[in-house]
């Protein structure tokens, strides 16, 4: 379920042929052979790259496939390589023969290159036949074929942002509207009583932004001591970059007062101890379909008032969603951006300091 997979089919490029020709010049007879060998095609190469988060952009393009070597041409003129490929995939990522299930590496660090198909030698001209009692050959070799390969590719996920909020307030139907995540969605509290993972893309490659959304069950008052399904689940938040909380605008919650709901629930994340509670927020007012008005805006002053960011929303109608999932792609991105960053600066002043 933490599992972020595809399957993917590479191909190398295949060798270009060797060619078969002879020198033809005014006045000097009998040239002897001149045919040029065909270029190397080129390899699908795998590299490990932070930039990356998932593997959603292989889902869309499983295939890929490097360039052939051109065949060689008359005059001794070798044919041009074929270009390589690189797919990047995230670190953490897991490469496995996808026929025999084989393990074939594990990309732990950044900027880790591996040949993961080999593009095919060129074949060789006629020229190169040539010996001294054998002058005008007439034999070539054709290039050979590219690798092709099938893989399947895995990575852990972990979640960057953790939808949190009382039952029954939306979070699955969030999840389900940004993501290809599909919870159980129903209307009674604790529906979800596993954490479900979502991924998020937004963009085209290479600019693609994507990242991870985690919906986990629903907290109420006194979950920090066992009540409804307790904090447990919390854990599977606490690496979290941003947390989007949820409270429901509509009478449908049964609860009088959406800022008090708020409170309950920054309550139990502090209660839990792991410093949920300081970590970057969004508040997503949930259900404003059919919104009760004063609860919205007394919800928006109370978040004005905390330097909140608050974001309407409705699920069921749509709107506020894409809203909501751009600001998150764009928090995400920038906490990704000074987190490189700090590191970068952490690495210079280790080295500094020996
Ligand atoms: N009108 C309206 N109903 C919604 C909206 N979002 C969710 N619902 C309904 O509210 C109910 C609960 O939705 P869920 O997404 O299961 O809520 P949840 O927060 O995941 O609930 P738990 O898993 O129990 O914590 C379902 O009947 C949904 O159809 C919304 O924006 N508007
Ligand atoms: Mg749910």
């Amino acid at each position: 379920m933490f599992i972020d997979e595809a399957n993917i089919r590479v191909k190398a490029g295949d060798g270009g042929n060797g060619c078969v020709a002879f020198r033809r010049e005014k006045f000097v007879p009998r040239g002897g052979p001149s045919g040029g060998d065909g270029g190397r095609g080129g390899d699908v190469i795998m590299e490990s790259s932070e930039r990356h988060n998932t593997l959603v952009h292989f889902r869309f393009n499983p295939e890929h496939k490097a360039e052939r070597g051109r065949h060689g041409e008359g005059s001794n003129r070798s044919g041009r390589e074929g270009a390589n490929i690189v797919l990047k995939v995230p670190v953490g990522t897991i490469l496995y023969d996808a026929d025999s299930g084989e393990r074939v590496h594990d990309f732990v660090r950044p900027d880790e290159r591996m040949v993961i198909a080999r593009g095919g030698r060129g074949g060789r001209g006629n020229a190169r036949f040539a010996t001294s009692t054998h002058q005008a050959p007439r034999e070539c070799e054709p290039g050979r074929p590219g690798e092709e390969r099938a893989y399947r590719l895995e990575l852990k996920l972990l979640a960057d942002v953790g939808l949190v909020g009382y039952p029954n307030v939306g979070k699955s139907t969030l999840i389900s509207r940004i993501s290809a995540a599909r919870p159980k969605i129903a209307d009674y509290p604790f529906t979800t009583l596993e954490p479900n993972l979502g991924v998020v893309a937004i963009g085209e490659e290479p600019e693609q932004i994507s990242f991870v959304v985690a919906d986990v069950p629903g907290l109420i008052a006194g979950a920090h001591q066992g009540t409804g399904l307790g904090t447990q689940f919390l854990r599977h938040i606490e690496r979290t970059r941003l947390l989007v909380h949820l409270v429901e605008v509509s009478d449908a919650s049964g609860r009088p007062d959406p800022v008090q709901d708020f409170e309950v629930i920054m309550n139990e994340l502090a209660s839990f101890g792991a410093g949920l509670e300081k970590k970057p927020m969004l508040v997503a007012a949930s259900k404003i379909d059919v919104a009760n008005k004063r609860k919205l805006s007394k919800l928006r002053q109370f978040c004005r008032r905390q330097k909140l960011a608050l974001y309407p929303i409705s699920g069921v109608t749509g709107e506020g969603i894409d809203k909501l999932k751009y600001a998150l792609a764009k928090r995400v991105d920038e906490i990704r951006k000074k987190e490189l960053t700090a590191e970068g600066t952490e690495d210079t002043e280790e080295r500094l300091a020996h």
